[in-house]
């Protein structure tokens, strides 16, 4: 009884101060995190699968006019590829005419005698015509080499079928004859691929009128956000096949205007959730198999765009339960950003860790100015959506804060002599902290404006190194009004890589640079990659821009 008595002021204190909730859960969504899951695996999309084979043979030709350099020639009709001797031929390519992902078979047969030894093959998959042109080792790539798709086979005898046990993501495909015996010739019988992605067709779609290179260039996004649909978002299908937030949030967006399939953004938003960190930290990125699982790594620009993924789920489905249920991790998302924040509101490059920046790809880009704007931006899209849900109570003291960081950025980034803003050291400017600070509305639109044309009229200013940084700088430009910079910049840029051949848009594109590559191999860059889908958002979301 005494003990009791003791006891209660105890239990009041730890209740009152939140320690003794902590003591027994460390976990912060330890409450949630199973049901999230669960909810994570309801939603799962059931896979729509097509047989699809060649279309073409082909034959890859070296030639400096064309994009990194090679180009594939179709040589023949499809049945060229059946029934001819692989001796006689020992290398052939057979192009499938698209972008297909999934699981490859072939059945192998002999011509004439019976096999009286195994057969050693090379199969190769390529998005791109000089992963058949250039050979893969030695491989300088930082990223696994295994990323590739070649695969050694050895066929114990024929007449056979071979199955691949690995996913692959690719038009071309590359056999070639290692070892075989003399005894006997061989030949390729048929062979297909089992293609999936969980959507079809998409619901929306242009205007008749609409010009033809804004046509070609939706219908290429419209592939790649395909083939990355899967039962994640994925970031690529050849590489990573992982879920990432920041690929997550422009896909989601591309989807709410095509193919609308909320229920896969539903399950990508739970997944997170249910995988995030102990102390309520997102992880930047989940990898689906066997069982969902995350990297062990946090972005903090990622982080903050897992809320604007859930306001705009929200907007876009009017589900208010999994944007209540998922309301504690946009907080803690919130509360971590808010340590990197001096008392003045600005970020603090000295605040340990620092956490990965992504923003884009490319070197010697400074991002202090796009961190700043990027918060100031995510927490006014947390404050909508606390609006939305009545939450207000809970993000009270932000907008007294928003205004103190954008008064922070207008002393600290913005230039009134030259009129754009500044990052770093070496008071860069670059495209995308041009495109921060007026998603952020730091200053008035008009002034945003001017900012942003004079940096994208500066040959010296710092461009984007990928569509995905591409993306946000005409997200801005539309923002601040300027309607034909934007159209001009979207056909500019996506229209150079349909110039270049591209039957799906590229993790990287630098329209000076053809074998730009992240990771020291433009053969390990991924080629339908997810965050390069989004003039598909932007064509349909504003048809008075893009298609008249
Ligand atoms: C790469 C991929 C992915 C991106 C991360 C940060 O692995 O390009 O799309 O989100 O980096």
């Amino acid at each position: 009884m005494k003990t009791i008595k003791y006891m209660i002021p105890l239990l009041l204190f730890f209740v009152m101060t939140g320690k003794g909730v902590n003591a027994q859960a460390p976990d912060a969504y330890e409450p949630w995190r199973a049901a999230w899951l669960r909810k994570a695996e309801q939603a799962k999309p059931t896979l729509i699968s097509r047989i699809c084979k060649p279309t073409a043979k082909a034959e890859v030709v070296k030639d400096s006019a064309s994009y990194q350099g090679w180009k594939v020639v179709k040589t023949d009709s499809p049945d060229r590829l059946y029934r001819v001797s692989l001796k006689e031929t020992k290398s052939m390519i057979a192009d499938f005419g698209e972008h297909i992902t999934g699981t490859f078979s072939c059945v192998f047969d002999t011509l004439g005698n019976i096999s009286d030894a195994p057969v050693r093959l090379r199969l190769t998959f390529a998005e791109m015509p000089a992963e058949l042109g250039e050979p893969f080792d030695p491989y300088s790539g930082g990223l696994s080499r295994a990323w590739l798709q070649d695969e050694i086979v050895t066929i114990p005898y024929l007449p056979y079928t071979l199955t691949l046990p690995r996913r692959v993501s690719f038009r071309y495909l590359k056999i070639e004859l290692l070892a075989s015996s003399s005894y006997f010739d061989l030949c390729i019988a048929d062979m297909q691929t089992t293609a999936v992605s969980c959507v079809s067709t998409p619901e929306i779609e242009p205007a008749a009128e609409t010009d033809s290179l804004i046509r070609k260039i939706n219908d290429i996004g419209l592939a790649t956000l395909k083939e990355c649909m899967q039962t994640v978002y994925e970031d690529g299908p050849k590489r990573d096949q992982r879920l990432w937030i920041g690929d997550l949030y422009l896909e989601s967006l591309a989807n709410a205007y095509s193919f609308r399939n909320d229920s896969l953004t539903k399950r990508c938003l739970y997944l997170l959730a249910g995988l995030a960190r102990e102390d309520g930290t997102l992880n930047s990125n989940i990898a689906e198999m066997p069982t969902p699982r995350a990297q062990n790594s946090v972005t903090l620009d990622y982080c903050l765009l897992y809320n604007c993924a859930l306001l705009e789920y929200l907007k876009n489905t009017g589900d208010r339960e999994t944007a209540a249920d998922l309301w504690p991790v946009a907080l803690n998302q919130v509360r971590l950003a808010r340590h990197y924040l001096d008392d003045s509101g600005l970020y603090d490059t000295s605040v340990q860790p620092q956490l990965w920046l992504v923003f884009d790809w490319k070197d010697n880009f400074d991002r202090h100015a796009s961190i700043q704007g990027l918060m100031t931006f995510a927490f006014s899209e947390t404050c909508r959506l606390a609006r939305l849900l009545g939450k207000e109570a809970d993000v009270k003291e932000l907008p007294a804060l928003i205004k103190k960081m954008k008064k922070a950025s207008r002393d600290f980034f913005y230039d009134p002599k030259q009129g754009v803003f500044v990052s770093g050291n070496n008071r860069q400017i670059s495209y995308l902290s041009q495109a921060w600070m007026t998603l952020s509305e730091t200053l008035p639109l008009r002034e945003c404006a001017q900012a942003l044309s004079k940096t994208i009229r500066n040959p010296e200013a710092c461009y984007p190194g990928s569509p995905y940084g591409y993306h946000y700088v005409i997200e801005a430009l539309i923002k601040c009004g300027l309607h034909a910079e934007a159209k001009q910049m979207l056909t500019g840029y996506w229209g150079g890589m349909v110039e270049k051949g591209a039957d799906t848009f590229w993790e990287v594109y630098d329209p000076n640079d053809d074998r730009r590559s992240p990771y020291n191999s433009h053969l390990v860059n991924s080629y339908c990659h997810a965050w390069s889908c989004t003039p598909v958002y932007f064509i349909n979301k504003y048809p008075e821009i893009f298609q008249r």
